[in-house]
């Protein structure tokens, strides 16, 4: 072999060993993939429009699905532009893909310690310094991080999102990304610098009022099933399970810490501050408590600057060069976030825990409302939380008939007479509809009238799905006697030579065929009265397809004896018994006769 050869041989496995080796020296599992994206409208592409990039939304369920945890973390940042957000979404990926024990040993600041973040850009979120926007729309990112906190398994999922008041945008699209980050997480960070600002709690108190006038008109539409409990009756400003969950200040560029690397001294004022923030001012009318209201825990923390270095243009993300203060402060909150604090999504129609397919439904429903870039009415969001709950209405019903129909009639069951697979068909579909109506219990009567419609019309052809199994099983019926009739078969043919040989002159053979009789006939009972019972209970149709079925069996059960004989025959030197197989032209022809035998049979 030439050396040449012996070249193109190894180069491809060096090249694939590489690439293995490179993979796995990866430090993140996923990239950012944007799942709603900000476009240009009309000729003088003054307008603005949100879209949702399906491909990416679709990517990103499958991917939490694949990990088989439903439950939810839902991290979000959202806040003014050039705020250092996606730079903050970096330092959660850097903490997250830190081994466990390197935390606990060295503390969670450790993730300052090593690689540039310059390095593997392209698998973490965008950030540069820059006085122009960087990030638009909002983003996942890819790959969801399975985590054990507090007990639980939970997905965590990291979003980013365009900054508000980026003056490329109108200030509707600043409502639509606050409202979508809102809606779709669990755990809203909401970035501001250097503090807590009235215009920021002005854009919460619009999203919040906007949000709460849904809700109201949402529980207007409410119907409780027949004897279900309404236990949703809440007065107006009572948001019950619809609130929203856990809303966190992140203040950045904090400066008024005395020693920004006493997190305990540094947590104190942050409390006093948060505390002071939210006292009634006279520029306030109530929007405080509305925010308060809204969310089931408000609360801050105040960061300190990260140190100018960090903050100049050709910065390549070295680590070392941060601030001691911010480290430490942002080590406690990168703690607290990922390993002290889980926030499961709740549906905010439901209250139950939000699964991955529903945040699909939620994604492409909630940005339906801010579609036109126009300021949305309360009702459109009704409608988009309707339809969110109305979708996972669907799925989950038809989920509950196949599980039920699956019971009796699934890939493994064997066949079951047609009207008990009706009996249990109606009692599904009744569950299914039971399922359907406990949670689309909101909204329109229409709309949720033609939703459990298209229920019906899938479980009808579900069933028919269900009824061709059953069918296709009739043939394995009696399958189960085959044994009894090979043996019932062997012992006639056995009588039936004794007959011609010896029972003329021997009374043993005699006595031996009279119980050989005795024991086909009884067979042949047993079969027979099988066979009668079926054609009482199910008709012609079926004995056909099951006799044949037992024929088919049968056979091949006789002849692989046969088969096994004549092996066992030539083995102790007694050959010329012929090969059966070759006559029948393989395997499958009794097959093909026992299907010409039912369509014979089933001409009549
Ligand atoms: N002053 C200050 N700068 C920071 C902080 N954290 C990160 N930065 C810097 O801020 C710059 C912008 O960061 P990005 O993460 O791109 O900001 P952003 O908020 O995502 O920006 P947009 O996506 O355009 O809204 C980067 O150069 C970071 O180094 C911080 O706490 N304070
Ligand atoms: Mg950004």
């Amino acid at each position: 072999m030439s050396d040449t050869n012996q070249d193109n041989k190894t180069k491809p496995d060096e090249k694939l060993q590489n690439h293995v080796k490179e993979e796995k020296a990866k430090r993140y599992p996923g990239k950012p993939l944007q799942v709603v994206a900000v476009e240009d409208t009309g000729e003088d592409k003054k307008g603005r429009k949100v879209v949702v990039v399906e491909e990416n939304l679709e990517q990103i369920v499958k991917n939490v699905e694949a990990t088989g945890v439903q439950k939810l973390y839902i991290v979000s940042l959202v806040g003014a532009m050039r705020t250092g957000k996606s730079f903050m979404l970096d330092l959660f990926l850097r903490y997250l893909t830190e081994p466990q024990e390197n935390i606990e040993k060295e503390g969670p600041h450790c993730i300052f310690k090593g690689t540039k973040l310059e390095e593997e850009k392209e698998s973490q979120f965008y950030w540069r310094a820059s006085y122009q926007r960087t990030t638009t729309g909002i983003w996942f990112y890819s790959t969801p991080f399975v985590r054990k906190i507090k007990g639980q398994d939970v997905c965590v999922l990291l979003m980013d999102t365009q900054g508000l008041f980026d003056p490329m945008s109108p200030p509707e699209i600043n409502k639509a990304i606050f409202g979508l980050s809102v809606l779709l997480s669990s755990y809203q960070i909401l970035n501001v610098q250097n503090r807590i600002q009235e215009d920021t709690l002005q854009q919460l108190d619009y999203f919040t009022q906007f949000a709460h006038s849904a809700i109201t008109l949402l529980k207007d539409t409410h119907k409780p099933e027949q004897g279900e409990e309404d236990d949703k009756e809440m007065d107006a400003d009572d948001l019950g399970i619809h609130k929203f969950q856990r809303l966190q200040f992140l203040v950045r560029d904090w400066i008024n810490y005395e020693d920004p690397e006493n997190v305990e001294e540094n947590l104190k004022v942050t409390k006093s501050v948060l505390a002071d923030t939210f006292k009634q001012t006279f520029n306030d009318s109530g929007q405080r408590d509305r925010i308060t209201n809204s969310f089931d825990k408000v609360d801050a923390l105040f960061l300190p600057h990260i140190g100018l270095k960090a903050c100049r243009p050709n910065w390549k993300g070295d680590l070392n060069e941060v601030d001691p203060g911010f480290v430490k402060m942002c080590g406690y909150f990168l703690k607290q976030v990922f390993d002290e604090t889980v926030v499961i999504k709740r549906d905010i129609v439901q209250g139950t825990e939000m699964e991955p397919k529903t945040l699909g439904y939620a994604v492409k429903s909630f940005a339906e409302v801010f579609k036109d870039g126009k300021l949305p009415k309360a009702i459109s969001l009704v409608e988009a939380m309707t339809k969110a709950t109305t979708l996972d209405a669907k799925d989950k019903a038809l989920l509950k008939y196949r599980s039920m129909m699956d019971t009796k009639a699934g890939p493994n069951s064997t066949y079951i007479p047609q009207k008990e697979l009706e009996a249990v068909s109606v009692n599904a579909l009744e569950q299914a509809r039971l399922t359907f109506k406990k949670i689309a219990a909101f909204g329109e009567e229409k709309q949720r009238r033609e939703a459990l419609d298209a229920v019906f019309k899938s479980i009808g052809e579900e069933f028919e799905r269900y009824k061709e199994a059953n069918k296709n099983r009739v043939d394995k019926i009696l399958a189960g006697y085959a044994t009894l009739c090979v043996i019932a078969l062997f012992a006639f043919l056995v009588d039936m030579l004794s007959d011609y040989t010896c029972d003329w002159w021997s009374e043993t053979c005699r006595t031996g065929s009279t119980l050989l009789k005795y024991l086909y006939t009884l067979m042949a009972m047993v079969v027979g009265g099988q066979v009668f019972l079926l054609y009482q209970g199910e008709g012609q149709f079926v004995v056909i397809k099951a006799l044949s079925g037992l024929f088919a069996e049968t056979s091949t059960q006789a002849l692989n004896y046969y088969d096994k004989l004549r092996e066992k025959a030539k083995d102790v030197g007694v050959e010329g018994l012929p090969d059966l197989k070759e006559r029948r032209g393989g395997e499958s022809k009794e097959k093909s006769m026992s299907a010409s035998m039912a369509h014979l049979l089933s001409k009549d």
